[in-house]
């Protein structure tokens, strides 16, 4: 079987220096700054990359933000579709093309695009303009009041603050593909769903050639016929089997490439590749299955923040947070609170990382007047949504956090907690659900998920200073829950305490290094010993940037590393611990 060429989709990517203009007053959009913008008077940033470190001026800055540069477009794209596509803007984005409205989009972790190819001059130069609103709102997910009086504990960056790219698609074309994948002896079994979408005013008949690669080998593939009515798209489900496969797992990350490329009257159409693992993932007596073994996470609940950079990790750091990881002898973590950036789980996919994916459904307590919100729900259910659609066919992600600390005490978070995974299990029925619980024996949602995943500090917010009377009261605690709930396997996604690096004290006092270290085997002990413990995740990877409160000094202190990522006195404490704890038990 000889491999499909591969064409690339053509991009025109938008990074660079955008003109910026603050908007305080509101006042851009009755003045239509999307028509023809007086850019000399605007100022200058860069993007990707949040606006708040890149000036003093804009810090702090809350409200509305607008965006404009030119581009040119490629004269051979006038017959595709071309879409405008955004990776991550925060938090509310409306979009123009040469002064006419695409649309809009909120939520600042998941990504849109919009249709473009009706406005766009081919072969010329075109205008983009952005209006960027990061005002939270007790309503908003997640809800704040003010840049200090968000109701989660990380810094609230602005912006477009992941990539911005045009793309040209054929008019036909694969629009979406979803895999799954079951083991059967030494086989992969690998079932997918191709949709194709014809756009032409005209019936269209081929075949969709769909192969499974690895390496440069082809190791399974279908032929369909596949014809489509004008304006129509059609799912083709399909079964392929890989014999002898090679499984995806934190040791062995192999990947696969699924190619399907649609060919019309002879004429080569489009081609799209994408990455998947053979692997399974199940909950069973109260353990989580990796390809039928019990796992055990270790690793951290990581942040995506960096100085000046902010949300927009880059792929340098990535690079030596993987790296950095990986020597620490971690195979997980969760993307708390929010979807990362797609190179930040491209890596994890490579590296073979267990990701517990979260929503940006954070902060849903104090300050939300009903949690059972129709306005509320309706956001949290299209973020959640738009998150799995990105990622269901990654390896790395073996389940899907909802919600991070809601108010789980609360009657109508049931409500939510049920809208939430309904949407979950309705987008992808293949992975389980949890999310992380700081309520735990007052916890009234716990029998609605799979995994048990519960955040503590004892030792820290409660208990502080005392690991004796922490360790004892976590212990029974886990003890109860486990005894409530037998069947589901616990993790404690988070358990950290704040270290300000070059701060010292024997015996270990709260805020030094070796409280941090002395805190982190105390929990690690009380979890080992526990059959139904499956993992630990540190809060936090390292210190990030937070609001300004009396609670913190700038940073959440709890990174085992630095904001800049040099090791506190933890990371070689962390690494004995876990290179002594094996992923399987
Ligand atoms: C938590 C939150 C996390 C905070 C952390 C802390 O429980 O989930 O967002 O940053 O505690 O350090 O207080």
């Amino acid at each position: 079987m000889k491999i499909e060429p591969r064409f690339e989709r053509e991009k025109v990517d938008l990074s660079g220096f955008w003109h910026f203009k603050v908007d305080p007053e509101k006042k851009g959009e009755e003045e239509q700054w999307f028509e023809h913008p007086s850019v000399q008077r605007w100022d200058k940033i860069y993007a990707p990359a949040p606006w708040n470190e890149q000036d003093s001026e804009y810090t702090w800055y809350m409200g509305t933000a607008w965006y404009t540069r030119e581009f040119s477009i490629p004269e051979d794209w006038a017959d595709k579709i071309v879409l405008a596509v955004f990776e991550g803007v925060n938090y509310e984005a409306k979009v123009w093309i040469n002064g006419v409205s695409l649309g809009e989009h909120e939520g600042g972790f998941t990504p849109f695009a919009f249709r473009a190819e009706k406005v766009l001059k081919f072969g010329d130069s075109n205008r983009i303009v952005v209006m960027v609103d990061n005002t939270l709102t007790k309503k908003t997910v997640p809800p704040g009041e003010g840049m200090n009086e968000t109701y989660f504990d990380f810094f609230h960056y602005g912006g477009i603050h992941r990539e911005v790219y045009l793309l040209s698609v054929p008019k036909v074309h694969v629009k979406d593909v979803t895999i799954r994948t079951d083991i059967k002896g030494k086989d992969g079994l690998i079932d997918v769903d191709i949709e194709v979408l014809n756009d032409l005013e005209e019936e269209c008949a081929g075949k969709l050639t769909i192969q499974v690669i690895d390496g440069k080998e082809v190791v399974a593939e279908e032929i369909v016929d596949l014809s489509l009515a004008p304006k129509t798209r059609k799912t083709v489900d399909k079964k392929l089997t890989v014999s002898n496969a090679r499984f995806w797992s934190p040791e062995s990350p192999h990947l696969y490439t699924l190619r399907t490329s649609l060919a019309f009257g002879g004429n080569r159409g489009d081609v799209k590749d994408t990455r998947f693992g053979v692997r399974t993932v199940k909950i069973e007596n109260g353990k989580i299955l990796l390809n039928g073994r019990p796992v055990f996470l270790k690793g951290f609940a990581r942040h995506e923040d960096f100085p000046v950079l902010g949300k927009t990790l880059h792929g340098a750091i990535l690079r030596k947070d993987y790296g950095l990881m990986k020597e620490i002898g971690s195979n997980s973590f969760r993307t708390s609170h929010y979807p990362y950036s797609k190179s930040h789980l491209d890596l994890a996919d490579e590296n073979g990382f267990l990701v517990i994916l979260e929503t940006p459904a954070v902060g849903l307590r104090r300050g939300v007047e009903r949690l059972d919100d129709p306005e509320i729900i309706k956001r949290v259910r299209r973020m959640t949504r738009e998150m799995i659609l990105r990622d269901k066919n990654r390896p790395s992600v073996i389940m899907y956090s909802l919600f991070n600390e809601p108010d789980s005490t609360r009657e109508e978070f049931r409500t939510i907690l049920k809208e939430a995974k309904e949407e979950a299990r309705k987008t992808d029925p293949t992975r389980p659900v949890t999310f992380a619980s700081s309520k735990h024996l007052d916890d009234k949602a716990l029998d609605l998920v799979d995994v048990l995943c519960h955040n503590f500090y004892y030792g820290w917010y409660s208990y502080s200073g005392d690991l004796q009377e922490a360790e004892k009261v976590l212990s029974e605690t886990l003890d109860e829950i486990h005894k409530r709930h037998p069947e589901k396997p616990i993790i404690i996604t988070e358990f950290g305490a704040g270290a300000i690096a070059g701060v010292h004290k024997h015996p270990p006092e709260m805020w030094s290094e070796e409280y941090q270290a002395e805190f982190i085997k105390t929990y690690w002990k009380v979890f080992l010993s526990k059959d139904y413990v499956a993992g630990g995740h540190i809060w936090n990877f390292a210190d990030f940037r937070v609001g300004q409160s009396t609670r913190r000094t700038t940073e959440n202190r709890k990174g085992i590393f630095t904001r800049t990522r040099d090791p506190k006195l933890s990371v070689g404490v962390v690494k004995k611990l876990f290179k002594n704890t094996p992923t399987y038990r």
